[in-house]
C-alpha cells in the first residue's frame, strides 16, 4: 500500500472521482477541492459514497488564498488538478469565465504549489482540444503535433499546458501534462455528447421521451473509458522524468457511428429519431481527433482496458438501470 497525500481540484467530476477510488484502493490519504454551489446536493454528488473515506475541503481556483490555505494544511505528495470549465460548446458563452478558470487558476495553484510544497509532483489535465484542427500526415495527433485550438476552452487549455511547461523549467518542478483525449462513462455529465445519445436512446426506448437533437454528426472523436485514463494520471505524474504524455484509443468515431452503436444496441433506428439542430453546433468546431499514445503506451507501459464498444454497453446499462 502507498503511504502518500494526494490533493485532487474537481474532485467531485467524472475524472475526480473515479481518480479518487483509484488512489484510495491503493492506501492514499486522498484530498479534494470542491467548490461551493446554490444546490446542496451539486456539490459533492459523485464522491458521497466516499464521504467516509475523503477529507472534502471548500475551495475554488480563483480564488488563491484557498488553494494557498488547503496545500499548507495537507502539503500533498500529489497534486492532480482536474477542476475546469470542461465543456467546449459553453466556453462560447462564457469564454472570460471559461479562461480565467482554465487558464488563470492553473497559475494560481502552480503558484502555490512553488510556494508552499514545491516537492510535491504535480499532474495537469491537459486536452485533446488543444490540437484544434492540426493532425499529422498519418492521421494522428500526438506530442509533437502543432496546436492550433479553435475555442475559447482549447485555448485556455493551451495557456496551462505551457505554464505548467515552463514552471517545470524556471523552477525545476516535478509539473506533467496528461494530453487526454476524450473519455467518459456513466458518470460523464449528461450535456457532453456520448451520455446525452446514451440517455435519451434509453428513455425512447422506454417511452419516456420522443427524439434526440444533435449538433453535429459528422465530427469525429477518439473516446475512451475515464476509468482507464485516470490511471495513466497516476502514471505520469509518478514518472521518474517530468514530462507530456497523449493519453488516447488510437481509434477514431464519427458522432453518427456512435449514435447508430448506441440506438442499435437498445433495437432502434437512430434516423427515426434524431436531427440536428444548428442552434446545438459550435461557431468553430474540431473535426477529426484521433490520437497517438504510443508514448505513454511504450514509457509508462499503461493501455486501456474497456473498447469503445464496452464503454457504451456500460452506460446505456447505467440508464436502463436508472430508468427501469
Ligand atoms: O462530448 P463533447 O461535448 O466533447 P468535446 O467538445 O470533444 O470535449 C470533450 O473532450 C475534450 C478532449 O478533446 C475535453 F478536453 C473536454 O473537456 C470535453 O471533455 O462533443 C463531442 C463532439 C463535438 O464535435 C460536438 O460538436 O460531439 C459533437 N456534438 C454533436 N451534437 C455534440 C452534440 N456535443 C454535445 N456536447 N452536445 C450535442 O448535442
Amino acid at each position: 500500500m502507498i503511504n502518500k497525500k494526494a490533493f485532487i481540484t474537481g474532485v467531485n467530476g467524472q475524472d475526480g472521482s473515479y481518480l479518487a477510488e483509484y488512489l484510495l484502493s491503493l492506501g492514499y490519504e486522498v484530498h479534494g477541492m470542491i467548490r461551493r454551489h446554490s444546490m446542496a446536493e451539486n456539490q459533492d454528488s459523485r464522491v458521497t459514497h466516499l464521504t467516509d473515506k475523503i477529507v472534502t475541503h471548500y475551495g475554488d481556483l480563483l480564488d488563491e488564498s484557498s488553494i494557498d490555505t488547503i496545500l499548507k494544511k495537507i502539503t500533498p505528495d500529489e497534486i492532480y488538478n482536474i477542476g475546469a470549465q470542461s465543456h467546449v460548446r459553453i466556453s462560447f458563452d462564457i469564454p472570460q469565465f471559461t479562461v480565467k478558470t482554465n487558464a488563470l487558476g492553473v497559475l494560481n495553484m502552480l503558484e502555490s504549489y512553488r510556494r508552499v510544497c514545491p516537492d510535491a509532483k504535480f499532474y495537469q489535465a491537459s486536452s485533446s482540444e488543444m490540437f484544434g484542427n492540426s493532425v499529422d500526415e498519418d492521421g494522428f495527433q500526438r506530442e509533437s503535433t502543432p496546436m492550433t485550438p479553435v475555442s475559447p476552452y482549447g485555448c485556455s487549455k493551451l495557456f496551462a499546458y505551457s505554464i505548467v511547461k515552463n514552471y517545470r523549467n524556471s523552477y525545476k518542478l516535478h509539473a506533467t501534462n496528461g494530453i487526454l483525449f476524450n473519455h467518459e462513462s456513466p458518470r460523464r455529465g449528461s450535456n457532453f455528447v456520448t451520455n446525452k445519445v446514451v440517455k435519451t436512446a434509453v428513455q425512447i426506448k422506454l417511452g419516456l421521451s420522443k427524439n434526440l437533437e444533435l449538433g453535429n454528426m459528422d465530427t469525429y472523436r477518439d473516446w475512451g473509458h475515464s476509468k482507464d485514463y485516470v490511471k495513466a494520471m497516476h502514471m505520469i505524474l509518478n514518472h521518474e522524468k517530468p514530462d507530456d504524455f497523449v493519453v488516447s484509443t488510437m481509434i477514431t468515431h464519427s458522432v453518427r457511428e456512435m449514435t447508430d452503436y448506441v440506438f442499435k444496441k437498445l433495437d432502434l433506428n437512430y434516423k427515426d429519431y434524431v436531427s440536428e439542430n444548428i442552434i446545438l453546433k459550435r461557431p468553430e468546431e474540431l473535426k477529426y481527433l484521433k490520437g497517438d499514445s504510443t508514448k505513454t503506451r511504450t514509457i509508462l507501459g499503461w493501455k486501456p482496458e474497456y473498447t469503445f464498444e464496452s464503454m457504451l454497453d456500460e452506460m446505456i446499462e447505467y440508464w436502463l438501470d436508472k430508468f427501469n
